[in-house]
């Protein structure tokens, strides 16, 4: 029996769009969970999304023979710089009723299979392994800032990290320098790219009308947006006139052909998706290293033991890719960071037909928007326990990880859209967090600091300053 799936009141024209809070709605659709339950729908501006949390629903919809991601709201916008690139492409064509099969449901524009087919293998474990060095190269530019900036410095972490995270990318895929440690304020590419991810996220909330009269506002996203263009296709126009030996991200851009189709990726897409790699993977990397230090800094006796086994097994010497198996504390601190803070809080799916969830309970009409609230999904007390809410590195390890059922823990997305970039972030935050807990005592600048977000179109701490000495002995 198919009952109505619960509501907010709404008012005329705007729907719930006042239920969200502008700045961070990550907090509204939280308390909108703890009110109304594991799913509730709202009417954002005339656009209906159901909003989903309970692991049992979350993992029902996690299956790409009956749902595909589904690109809105503050994605969307993204598509105003990105285009087709492979995290905002549309899985089904919004003009398309013929999803017959499941072979048919796959992505359907184009771009996506040729950019996903050629980069899929780049950004493989291996391919990832292989760039260890240029990730250790930027990641000792951010611990000799720390070293020389002394332990009386007030240090922005998530300023940093995003430092750390974005000239990690474009030195790794494209073999460019963004050299972000070498000015005082972030680069005019930076700033670019942060306003337009802020503001992105606040267009898909505001009445047309309202946007309408916004010149000023637009006039600059439209300046941001041509700054990060120009980067691009420098970066594009640059490496074909001088190209190098290296085969990096860029180079099989440029040179490969669709082992599928035979096709090449056009410059538009290789420039797409050079922006893409460089939105996709600062953000949500750089929050995550935020939220670890915040973590750790929280629980002291965590970091004790973190700290320990970094001791034991590194020593004073550098870490090596060999390390990581060695550190098994340091992965299970990294899963649990993410599972209470997954930095993509949330992902849009839509079923291909209209269809039923929850055993028949609620009924979903296709091309309906269904948000997977990972933050609630992550505390869900069937799949974590009564102590959901609690930073515990200990319930990730020793198999229990391994252990956990399908869909659990899914801060990396779901599926054939999910991320791309897994083995790469992963192995930046080993490096860099391993480096930095080996060779500095970190604390907090106001020991009462409490946890604030700063939400653009992923998450991260927001106000969250420490201090970074350097260990006694040299470290
Ligand atoms: Mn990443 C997709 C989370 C690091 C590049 N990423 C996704 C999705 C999530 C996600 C969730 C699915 C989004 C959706 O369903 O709409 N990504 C993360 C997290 C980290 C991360 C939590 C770090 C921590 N991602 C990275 C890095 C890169 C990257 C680093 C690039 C080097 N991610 C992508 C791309 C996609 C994606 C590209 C889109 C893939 C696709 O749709 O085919």
């Amino acid at each position: 029996m198919s009952v109505p799936i619960p509501q907010p009141p709404t008012i005329p024209f705007i729907g719930n769009v006042t239920s969200l809070e502008k700045d961070v709605p990550l907090y509204s659709f939280r308390l909108l969970a703890k009110t109304y339950g594991e799913i509730f729908q709202l009417d954002l501006l005339g656009r209906k999304v159901v909003c989903v949390s309970s692991y049992a629903l979350v993992n029902e919809v996690s299956d790409d023979s009956r749902f595909q991601k589904r690109v809105t709201g503050g994605l969307q916008e993204v598509r105003n710089l990105v285009g087709d690139g492979l995290f905002t492409v549309y899985s089904v064509c919004p003009s398309s009723h013929f999803v017959l099969s499941f072979e048919q449901a796959q992505p359907e524009e184009p771009n996506w299979g040729i950019a996903h087919r050629l980069l899929m293998p780049a950004f493989g474990t291996l391919a990832v392994r292989g760039m260890m060095e240029e990730m250790r190269d930027i990641s000792n530019q951010l611990l000799l800032k720390w070293e020389r900036f002394g332990p009386e410095a007030i240090i922005d972490p998530s300023e940093d990290f995003t430092r750390v995270a974005l000239d990690a990318i474009a030195y790794c895929s494209m073999s460019h320098r963004l050299n972000s440690f070498y000015t005082e304020h972030q680069p005019e590419f930076t700033i670019a790219m942060a306003n337009f991810l802020g503001e992105s996220g606040l267009r898909a909330n505001r009445p047309r009308v309202l946007q309408a009269v916004m010149r000023g506002t637009t006039a600059k996203y439209e300046a941001d947006i041509k700054t990060m263009k120009n980067l691009a296709d420098q970066i594009v126009s640059a490496r074909k006139s001088h190209p190098i030996a290296k085969k990096d991200l860029l180079d099989i851009m440029l040179n490969s052909r669709d082992p599928k189709t035979g096709q090449a990726m056009t410059e538009r897409s290789i420039a797409e998706n050079l922006l893409t790699f460089l939105i996709a993977g600062h953000e949500t990397s750089s929050g995550m290293m935020t939220f670890m230090v915040y973590f750790l800094l929280k629980n002291p006796e965590t970091m004790r033991k973190l700290r320990a086994q970094i001791d034991e097994v590194l020593g004073d010497r550098p870490v090596q890719y060999e390390d990581f198996s060695k550190l098994p504390y340091l992965i299970a601190v990294m899963r649990e960071t993410l599972r209470l803070a997954a930095t993509a809080p949330m992902r849009s799916a839509q079923p291909l037909e209209d269809t039923t969830i929850g055993g028949g309970k609620y009924t979903i009409k296709k091309e309906t928007t269904i948000v997977i609230q990972a933050w609630e999904l992550h505390r869900d007390p069937a799949i974590w326990g009564d102590d959901a809410d609690e930073f515990r590195p200990e319930r990730m390890l020793d198999g229990k990880f391994e252990a956990l059922p399908p869909n659990a823990w899914q801060p990396f997305g779901f599926g054939a859209r999910g991320c791309i970039g897994r083995a790469f972030a992963w192995q930046e935050v080993s490096l860099v967090m391993a480096s930095v807990i080996q060779k500095f005592d970190l604390s907090l600048v106001d020991p009462s600091y409490t946890l604030q977000i700063k939400q653009t179109l992923t998450v991260k701490p927001k106000g969250l300053y420490i201090h970074a000495a350097p260990r006694a002995g040299g470290g």
